[in-house]
């Protein structure tokens, strides 16, 4: 047996013995590796009592209302969650919890504002084991996860991946069965899943990529960066949330397109909410309790949903919303116009569509999105006659997997296309960069795309008894189908004709050449499909430029977070050998997973219009500092930014003329094309 020796977790780090040479920069001085080693014991089995000797101790002894001197709110938030916690009020154990539930996520809340209160690392630490005994466990995922995104106390912790900690969320009813049998007759084992659906189902052929298990873990750290309900009492404004929630859409629905055209599938049939929905959904997926998610069959007519909404409060309210596109202005609660037209209008309509938090005038304009998941998540069993618990499109865990989500989503994001159709397109002048032109766009390597096997482990999905230590655990794993990518590199030669050098933002995008259908896509029609491969800066020196940009490079994705097992193993290693814990390169995970950077392509190849801009960096900058060696993320940092441009920019404009494009010497266009072979290995 393993005997997990932990210095005391109350130690000031002064006294941390372990660690003499300690550099890194932690506001309150205790090592990352301590940290990373707490938070994977919290999660870890995480429907289940502490198995960290340490935590379970102060589990015991910890008294949260002992705690909230140094807390700038002055113990507000602890007061308050405790006396749901005297009164008995909080969601009980093993409940089912999402964030769309009004009651469910205040409390959820309540617990994030405790936890960004503390200062100091024993006191956030006794607060995260003395509430995770007292609330429901989905809840307290939801605002731990939240929190440790946003605390600076945690901006060094890596998450773990959300597939391994709730994993019935990620994983087939039938998979999860099997793995209880194996671990009931102690016997390892490793269980292959298949992906929702049966081949007689069109859809079924796109599953790979909305049941892509990293793919929904970047969904949800998006969610947590950028939640709809942050406003400055959690601490600080985060700037352009309402278009990055329209930014991370648009491209999720444009790489649906763009699997679909892969797939040989007709586009995405846009939500009316008069018409039928015609792609039902069964997820095979059940909740931790055993009861499972709701199936929806084809074909059904959209109905009202009791304790939801009726249909003609979500027409309402997009007419609303279509009526302050046409005029260029929303109305505050006041009644004051509060212009759209202009740079900012997309973040502001971004968060009138999203939700009723950041709203400027909530009452009037509702919540069309959020709402929109819940009337369509109900519509299998409106009446809540044969289910109580929310659909997989209530949960940021689950909601890419139904074809709903695809649909309610095109249609938001039509909503957002004709707000941008609204603004001035952009001239010449805006555009060009004078003396820079791209005379080069090359490919290094193969555009091809693959399948492969991913194991994730189903430790806990299965509880244990209580001295059960973590390496006791028997290896049970799921695997599944995963789209990888070769690696390739962008080979760019860009020529300069000024006397100096000068700093250049270069963004790359792509969109399907042609429809489904063989229909070439007309420059304007392209370019609001277009997926953004990669932005960064370069400084351009005098004459000619030759850039190679590697695939791995991409700020628009990032790796995959390593496993439980990995990171746990990793931070025992440090704490054992004294060494400080540098996983810096998973933190963010707020990013398309790498390995889905391309479309997935066809036996045939599938061609994609390949555009290069490249634009004054200076002009770009949101500050003078220009930082060319840090990788920036692309959907920021907490709302900090590289570049002040929209995102999309150059092609979020409508483009009247694409002539104008083709002028522009600073920008750059070719065709390429995107194979995959593997047909056969998906559809085993
Ligand atoms: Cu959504």
């Amino acid at each position: 047996m393993k005997i997990v020796l932990l210095c005391s977790l109350v130690a000031a780090a002064a006294a941390w013995p372990y660690f003499g040479d300690f550099q890194r920069d932690e506001p309150d001085g205790v090592p990352t590796a301590q940290k990373q080693h707490d938070i994977n014991f919290l999660l870890h089995k995480l429907y289940e009592p502490l198995h960290e000797a340490n935590l379970k101790a102060l589990e015991d002894s910890f008294d949260p209302l002992a705690h909230t001197a140094n807390m700038p709110d002055g113990g507000v938030a602890v007061n308050k969650l405790m006396q749901e916690v005297k009164t008995q009020h909080l969601e009980e154990r093993h409940h089912w919890f999402s964030v769309f539930n009004a009651t469910q996520r205040e409390e959820a809340l309540l617990l994030v504002k405790v936890l960004l209160q503390c200062q100091d690392w024993p006191t956030a630490i006794g607060n995260a084991v003395y509430f995770r005994k007292m609330m429901n466990e989905e809840t307290y995922v939801y605002a731990l996860y939240t929190a440790i995104k946003h605390s600076p106390l945690t901006k060094h912790v890596v998450l773990p991946p959300l597939y391994e900690i709730m994993p019935h969320f990620f994983t087939s009813s039938e998979v999860i069965q099997q793995a209880y049998r194996a671990k009931l007759i102690e016997k390892p084992g490793r269980f292959n899943m298949n992906f929702t659906g049966t081949q007689n189902n069109p859809e079924h052929k796109i599953a790979y990529f909305g049941e892509d298990i990293g793919l929904s873990t970047h969904y949800i750290n998006w969610h947590i960066e950028y939640p709809f309900w942050w406003n400055e009492t959690f601490g600080y404004q985060i700037e352009r949330r309402g278009e990055n929630y329209f930014w991370v859409h648009h491209q999720l629905v444009n790489r649906f397109e763009a699997e679909r055209i892969s797939n040989h599938l007709q586009k995405i049939e846009k939500l009316h909410w008069e018409r039928n929905l015609h792609e039902g959904f069964d997820p095979h997926t059940s909740y931790k309790n055993g009861n499972p998610f709701p199936f929806r069959h084809d074909d059904i007519h959209i109905e009202d949903v009791d304790k939801v909404a009726e249909v003609r409060d979500m027409i309402v309210m997009e007419n609303r919303i279509r009526d302050a596109i046409a005029h260029g202005y929303v109305i505050d609660k006041e009644g004051n116009k509060v212009d759209i037209n202009n740079e900012h209008g997309i973040d502001i309509l971004g968060d009138i569509i999203e939700s009723c938090v950041y709203n400027p005038y909530n009452e009037y304009y509702g919540s069309l999105h959020n709402m929109g998941h819940m009337m369509l998540g109900h519509q299998g069993d409106p009446h809540a006659k044969y289910y109580d618990t929310p659909s997989v499109l209530e949960h940021y865990e689950t909601a890419l997997r139904d074809p709903a989500f695809y649909k309610l989503h095109k249609y938001i994001d039509d909503l957002f296309r004709k707000h941008k159709d609204h603004l001035k397109p952009y001239t010449q002048e805006d555009l060009l960069f004078p003396g820079v032109a791209v005379n080069m766009i090359d490919i290094d390597g193969p555009l091809e795309t693959y399948f492969e096997d991913y194991e994730y482990s189903l430790m806990n999905a299965m509880d244990d008894k209580e001295e059960m230590i973590w390496e006791d655990n028997m290896e049970i794993s799921a695997i599944i189908p995963r789209l990888n990518h070769r690696d390739f590199s962008f080979k760019l030669g860009i020529v300069n004709n000024n006397d100096e050098k000068k700093l250049s933002t270069i963004r790359i995008f792509a969109w399907p050449h042609r429809d489904v259908n063989g229909v070439l896509m007309p420059f304007n029609e392209g370019r609001w499909h277009a997926i953004e491969l990669d932005k960064f800066q370069k400084e351009l020196i005098p004459g000619e430029n030759t850039i190679t940009r590697k695939s791995s490079e991409s700020s628009v994705t990032v790796p995959d977070v390593p496993s439980l097992k990995s990171l746990h193993e990793q931070t025992e290693a440090a704490i054992a050998g004294s060494s400080e814990l540098n996983l810096d390169e998973f933190v963010s995970a707020t990013g398309l997973p790498n390995r889905l950077l391309i479309p997935k392509g066809n036996e045939a190849g599938v061609e994609f219009k390949l555009v290069v801009a490249v634009t004054d960096g200076v002009a770009d900058s949101v500050n003078d500092e220009i930082n060319l060696t840090t990788k920036f993320h692309h959907y920021g940092h907490h709302g900090v930014y590289l570049d002040k441009k929209p995102h999309g920019y150059p092609l979020d404009r409508r483009v009247p003329d694409e002539r104008l494009f083709h002028e522009i010497p600073n920008f750059g266009e070719t065709i390429v094309k995107v194979s995959n072979h593997d047909e056969h290995v998906y559809h085993h």
